[in-house]
């Protein structure tokens, strides 16, 4: 077992772009607000806090941009912040600390998982827990919107092996593990099938429970790669524990069952050093009550970085 603690970098990454939607830029602000700092403390963790990445605003992107990059939106601007985070995220591993990347709305996790895999000889794998598969292509997104396709962007599907930005493919489709899924679009679902990802519904975990599911998913992510990332898009969780997400899909996984997933992780990662990065994503403040959503996400970080009830 590993005897000293994580060091851990916070970056701030306050993108829209992707939802098409405001609120979510202040995500970062929220969780900070949420005193992740003494979440983390707690968790013994040495944490330092890099600030916020400048990201461009939807009112100052210009019309022209949004119409040459076709349906999927603002994709030339999320191309820009991507290429920034990327950077910021494998400069903070090569110090030997662990990004931990405040969204933000989820087109972020390109940036993450661009950068976690910039250095990984052997490749990176990642759990993604979240109610959506975030598997749309620019082709095949119903709404034209990011943050409904980083994971096909990370396999380098569709246009996303033309983009010149994309580092792809960051994750090999067999390293790749979803968790809690309950909602997909058609097109979303048949590509799911086809590829070589793990997709483990909220089925699985009404059937088998959540740690049983998890162990799974840790096994097969870490399966032959230097380390995972973990990507936590907070709509993962039933919208009565988190009210400020962008896109609620009732049914989720409830607080201890969160919680439980990430002290597993946490507990892998202190036998194995397999955590590499990490990212937090899709908390909007507008939409949340008393920045509950932001309070569930900070806690939710800490046991992914080790915080323990005993
Ligand atoms: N599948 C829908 C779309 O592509 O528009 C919804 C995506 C929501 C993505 C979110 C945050 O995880
Ligand atoms: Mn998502
Ligand atoms: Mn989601
Ligand atoms: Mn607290």
């Amino acid at each position: 077992d590993r005897t000293t603690s994580r060091s851990v970098r916070v970056l701030g990454a306050p993108l829209d772009l992707g939802a098409n939607r405001r609120g979510v830029d202040m995500g970062p602000s929220a969780i900070r607000y949420a005193d992740i700092e003494a979440e983390l403390a707690a968790a013994g963790v040495d944490c330092t806090d890099a600030g916020d990445l400048d990201v461009p605003r939807l009112e100052t992107s210009s019309a022209a941009s949004r119409e040459s990059t076709g349906n999927a939106k603002y994709l030339d601007e999320i191309g820009r912040v991507t290429e920034t985070l990327a950077t910021e995220v494998a400069g903070t591993i090569d110090d030997g600390a662990v990004p931990l990347v405040l969204g933000g709305d989820h087109a972020v996790a390109m940036g993450s998982m661009f950068g976690a895999a910039r250095n990984a000889e052997d490749g990176i794998g990642v759990i993604w827990f979240d109610a959506h598969g975030d598997y749309n292509t620019p082709e095949t997104s119903p709404s034209g919107n990011v943050h409904g396709m980083p994971l096909a962007a990370a396999h380098g599907r569709g246009e996303f092996a033309d983009v010149e930005w994309a580092e792809t493919p960051a994750v090999s489709e067999e390293n790749t593990v979803l968790v809690g899924i309950r909602s997909l679009d058609n097109e979303e679902r048949a590509a799911l099938r086809e590829s070589e990802a793990t997709v483990f519904t909220m089925r699985e975990i009404d059937e088998r429970g959540i740690t049983a599911v998890v162990e799974d998913a840790l096994e097969i992510a870490t399966d032959g790669v230097d380390g995972i990332h973990v990507s936590l898009d907070l709509d993962w969780l039933d919208p009565t524990v988190v009210p400020g997400v962008g896109t609620p899909v009732r049914g989720g996984v409830n607080y201890r069952e969160a919680h439980a997933a990430l002290e597993l992780v946490a507990e892998r990662d202190r036998e194995a050093d397999l955590l590499r990065s990490i990212d937090v994503v899709e908390v909007n403040p507008i939409l949340d009550r008393d920045n509950r959503t932001a309070e569930v996400a900070a806690e939710l970080a800490a046991s992914a970085c080790g915080k323990r009830i005993l």
